[in-house]
């Protein structure tokens, strides 16, 4: 099981958890009960097996209040030039209602995470090619890619992991993770109005926190993985969502201090 992101299925004012089996398909929600402290998964519903398609990410495309799918082809073709469909999964919370090819294209960018970042109340996508370091975004209006571009290229260990505004300054951020070493880094991102920066870019990094998990907190292993920024008790506080890919653990991350994270296991 790989945890997906986290979203609200059934409208309960809590976030659920999404997760994903490669092998068998299954896209499942978790219900997540309890508050503070002492939270656990209830119970699960599996929204659909596909093996056919892997899960990007979650977010809501047509503001309906109700979380869909970031969909990508797997195929067997080790071609970084091999055309794969993307699509949006509409969902009512419980089952998929319908789904939209919005991308038929290299494969080689692959899609981590959805984020708005041109603040235009739709979510934008996240993008990155593992063998280059290339970073980049796709806008997105509703379900149709606007404009894309990269805002930097990282050495090949930094592997992208989610975005979310961290520094609370209106803008979403990056986090990467060192896959070597587990530590973990975040840029800062902004000018996201249109204009160019220095460098001609749209959008890019205005600061790095190199420190912000470093080699040798029990936190920077390469055994967890980040799945998004969240929310989780509404107090407006971001947390990270993290899972231990080995353990199969849960965790909130509690960001009051980037220096000193709270952790949440369950
Ligand atoms: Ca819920
Ligand atoms: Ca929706
Ligand atoms: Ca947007
Ligand atoms: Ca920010």
């Amino acid at each position: 099981m790989s945890i997906v992101g986290a979203a609200d299925f059934n409208s309960d004012g809590k976030l659920d958890l999404f997760s994903e089996d490669v092998s068998s398909g299954a896209k499942t929600i978790h219900f997540i009960t309890g508050s503070g402290t002492s939270i656990s998964i209830s119970n699960t519903t599996v929204l659909t097996s596909d093996t056919s398609y892997r899960m990007a990410g979650v977010a809501d495309f047509n503001a309906d209040g109700k979380p869909d799918l970031i969909a990508e082809q797997v195929t067997n073709s080790s071609d970084p030039l091999f055309k794969t469909n993307r699509q949006i999964w509409y969902t009512n919370g419980t089952a998929v209602t319908s789904k939209v090819t919005f991308l038929d294209f290299d494969q080689e960018w692959t899609i981590i995470n959805a984020g708005d970042f041109d603040l235009d109340g739709t979510p934008d996508l996240m993008v990155e090619q593992f063998t280059t370091g290339r970073k980049g975004i796709w806008y997105m209006t509703s379900n149709s890619i606007r404009e894309g571009f990269e805002y930097v290229t990282l050495q090949e260990k930094w592997k992208s992991r989610c975005t979310g505004d961290i520094n609370k300054d209106g803008n979403n951020d990056a986090l990467f993770q060192d896959t070597v070493s587990g530590s973990i880094i975040v840029l800062y991102l902004g000018n996201q109005d249109g204009s160019l920066n220095q460098w001609g870019h749209k959008y890019t990094y205005q600061a790095v926190n190199r420190n912000f998990i470093s080699a040798g907190n029990p936190s920077a292993s390469t055994d967890w993985k980040m799945r998004g920024f969240i929310d989780h008790d509404n107090d407006g506080k971001t947390s990270i969502l993290s899972e231990n890919t080995n353990s199969g653990d849960c965790a909130i991350w509690s960001v009051d201090s980037e220096s000193n994270l709270g952790s949440l296991v369950f």
